[in-house]
């Protein structure tokens, strides 16, 4: 998965290698450079001046209390908490460290588990990983075919190329018919594999949208700045012949392996047909409003200086490396974006801006509007414990620190079309009086439409730290 600022790993080494680079050249420059330095000094600024009040304030001080009731706690690193379909609160929370758990309504968790995919995974980097179990579905239908999806890091395929990293896999498994919370591991059907150059950057989240088609979404392939091994000279997200950086739509209900929705973007040609939507860097969770326009959702982790949220549509490309949030994207310079570039991507369509977008200190350091390294999408909220939140978008980040857990709960309220979504921040209140200490590493929602927060205490995939928390009031 994991969170987000893994992802930012290998991107900031990339950063701070540049820095010291910079800063070596600096103290070496001659009186006649100082000008040209002045001068790049003072386009900096006009750069700064520029683009602040175009992009997203800080969340305001936090107006509204987010009340925290632990449910469970023992996971490594929770990536997934969806509901079981029955009873109001069962759900099975899934953990990027390869096991799914079913915890029952009072946040007990079954002792047997729900699923162990430990042995068919890539082994995990105890200190730090991206990898791992980080995605898992219900099938629309599960209450009679049984059926369940998961995306998970697999050893390399022999077809991948031999200095690639391993394969995401999405997979179909059924529960057993004698017992509905234990998977058959024997039942599995590999769906869908594609090759990953780096360990960073997998996406991974999968959902059923309205349409009952199985959404996966797909990070870029990894390493930084949208380059490197693997990576096409326009980037994964841009380039329509591969299925990295993509939000992908299939239909697992018909053809072998599956079936291609007809309305894809690229169903008779131009690109991969399973492209639904294209430019995400790191998608890593997205959802789909149960309400409303069935919006969907999706976190998409930016590299230096923006944390996204896009809305998603047929079709849709969000931009990177093009752009990261509404700015131009300098791959060999992401501090210093670009003063312009392409408007529309290589299919000629009109590039699509976040929704949702806040700075990210690792671009604007000591900026007191750059708040969060990781973004983790999250929910519309449709549920009854938090009435005032009806309606908005419950997401978060996963830290504001690297190395300190603190996650952050923020909240966006839809506008009218075309225009940015309010953005707010939660306080975090715990129900037992403690005080909110977290990674924030995913959202999950229950059969009424009720919240959880999952988080874990460290930034690698090792203890015992990961908790699910019920967000059961507001005020
Ligand atoms: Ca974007």
């Amino acid at each position: 998965m994991r969170t987000g600022a893994r992802y930012q790993k290998e991107d900031r080494r990339f950063s701070k290698d540049v820095l010291s680079c910079l800063a070596v050249l600096g103290w070496f420059t001659y009186v006649p450079r100082m000008v040209s330095r002045l001068s790049l000094m003072l386009l900096a600024l006009l750069w700064a001046l520029a683009f602040t009040p175009n992009s997203h304030a800080a969340p305001p001080p936090a107006a509204l209390k987010l009340k925290l009731r632990l449910m469970a706690e023992g996971f490594v690193s929770p990536s997934v908490a969806v509901s079981l379909g029955g009873k109001a609160g069962q759900m099975v929370v899934a953990d990027q460290a390869g096991v799914a758990r079913v915890m029952e309504t009072d946040g007990s968790l079954r002792e047997e588990a729900f699923l162990d995919l430990t042995s068919r995974m890539v082994k995990l980097n105890p200190g730090f990983d991206e990898r791992g179990l980080l995605g898992l579905a219900l099938h629309p239908k599960f209450a009679s075919n049984r059926k369940i999806y998961v995306f998970y890091s697999a050893p390399r395929r022999l077809s991948a190329p031999a200095d690639w990293d391993h394969t995401c896999r999405v997979s179909e498994f059924q529960v057993r018919k004698e017992n509905r919370l234990r998977v058959d591991l024997a039942s599995e059907r590999v769906v869908l594999e594609i090759d990953k150059p780096y360990f960073n950057h997998n996406g991974g989240s999968i959902a059923f949208g309205p349409d009952g088609y199985l959404y996966i979404a797909v990070g870029d392939g990894g390493g930084g700045n949208g380059q490197g091994k693997g990576h096409s000279p326009i980037s994964n997200g841009q380039d329509l012949g591969t299925l990295l950086g993509k939000i992908l739509r299939i239909d697992v209900d018909r053809g072998t392996p599956y079936g291609i929705p007809r309305d894809n973007p690229f169903v008779s040609g131009q690109g991969k047909p399973e492209i639904f939507a294209y430019g995400l860097r790191n998608p890593y969770r997205m959802s789909f409003d149960r309400g409303g326009n069935r919006d969907l959702l999706v976190g998409d982790v930016g590299q230096t200086l923006f944390e996204e949220v896009n809305l998603v549509v047929n079709g849709g490309n969000y931009g990177w490396f093009i752009r990261e949030g509404d700015v131009c994207f300098n791959p060999k310079d992401a501090k210093n974006p670009l003063p312009s570039c392409a408007q529309t991507g290589a299919d000629g369509k009109t590039l699509i801006g976040p929704v949702l977008q806040y700075k990210n200190p690792n671009g604007f350091q000591k900026d007191p509007e750059a708040f969060g390294i990781s973004v983790i999408g999250g929910f519309v909220y449709r549920g009854k414990a938090l009435a005032k939140l009806q309606g908005a978008y419950v997401f978060g980040d996963w830290s504001r620190n690297w190395g300190i857990a603190d996650g952050l709960f923020l909240l966006g309220r839809k506008q009218g079309a075309g225009e940015k979504w309010l953005l707010e921040q939660l306080s975090p209140v715990l129900a037992d009086g403690g005080k909110w200490k977290g990674y924030i590493t995913a959202f999950g929602e229950d059969a009424d439409g009720e919240l959880y927060v999952l988080s874990n205490a460290s930034n690698g995939v090792v203890g015992r730290t990961g908790k699910v928390w019920k967000m059961v009031g507001v005020e």
